[in-house]
């Protein structure tokens, strides 16, 4: 990949030497670490990049496409790499972090306000049974529990104690088609976001409706939260109203906004 066909193509660019250096600093940062170890041992070149892509950058549009198709190719790359029994670490109680913090797109004021009582979780696409889901009726499911590390691209991590249905059990239950590529959820804010289908069924995913042995309180996701030790924080989301199975890419909040989108930690 470090080869000749980058100087060439660099020379045809309209970008500055400045903004070249810039986009392929851009398209590392976009790499997650497993990618970049077995890709780019040898370096990244502009002409690497254009190769991988097939994307031209004669402008910045252009490099804003390549961009994505690198963010893309890291999806791929992380989706293969993915190993289906490998399982994030654990924690002793006395190791959750207190208070657990607060994040979202607005503030903690801001979260929204949902009514449990007469609330329904609607669940939709490639499923056998298009149903409606009561707390109650999820509270009466099989339940379990994890204390894990949330790891938010913001630069903080925290541990914390998730209680909930395991989502692959949940998933059996509505009769998801298991080769379906994507679980999306809509959310109670305007945020939304999607899953490939092997991190959906991992045995740690959890569809959590309670908090440090309470109910998921409102500031964490009340009524519900998906909890993937595996994935980073922007990809684990709260207030969710509605999942559905789908082969149609759904994208993310942050993800439309240049986030990774398979976003594994
Ligand atoms: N509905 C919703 N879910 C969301 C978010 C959000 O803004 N809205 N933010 C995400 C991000 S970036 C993080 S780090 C975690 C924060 O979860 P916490 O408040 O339990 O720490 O929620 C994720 N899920
Ligand atoms: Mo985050």
């Amino acid at each position: 990949m470090k080869t000749a066909p980058g100087s060439s193509t660099a020379a045809r660019s309209a970008l500055s030497p400045g903004d070249q250096r810039e986009l392929v600093k851009e398209a590392r940062a976009l790499l997650a670490p497993p990618a970049r170890r077995r890709f780019l041992r040898h370096g990244m070149t502009l002409g690497g990049l254009v190769m991988l892509t097939g994307c031209s950058v004669a402008n910045s549009d252009e490099a804003e496409h390549l961009l994505m198709k690198v963010s893309r190719f890291n999806d791929a790359v992380q989706g293969w790499l993915f190993d289906p029994d490998k399982l994030a670490p654990t924690y002793p109680a006395t190791m959750i972090t207190r208070p657990f913090p607060f994040n979202a797109y607005y503030s903690e004021a801001e979260a929204p306000e949902v009514d449990g009582n007469g609330f329904f979780l609607q669940v939709s696409g490639l499923v056998a049974r298009r149903d409606i889901w009561s707390l109650e009726q999820l509270a009466a499911l099989p339940q379990e529990e994890q204390i894990t590390r949330h790891i938010c691209v913001e630069g903080w991590s925290a541990i914390g104690r998730w209680g909930g249905v395991p989502f692959a059990a949940f998933l059996d239950r509505i009769g998801a088609d298991r080769t379906a590529r994507y679980v999306g959820f809509r959310c109670a804010d305007d945020y939304y976001t999607s899953i490939d289908m092997a991190t959906a069924r991992h045995r740690q995913t959890l569809l959590t409706l309670r908090y440090d042995g309470e109910t998921l309180p409102r500031k964490y996701g009340f009524p519900m939260k998906l909890r993937m030790p595996t994935k980073l924080g922007y990809k684990n989301p709260k207030h969710i109203v509605e999942l559905f199975v789908t082969n149609d890419y759904p994208g993310g909040y942050w993800e439309d906004q240049g986030y990774n989108w398979f976003g594994g930690s």
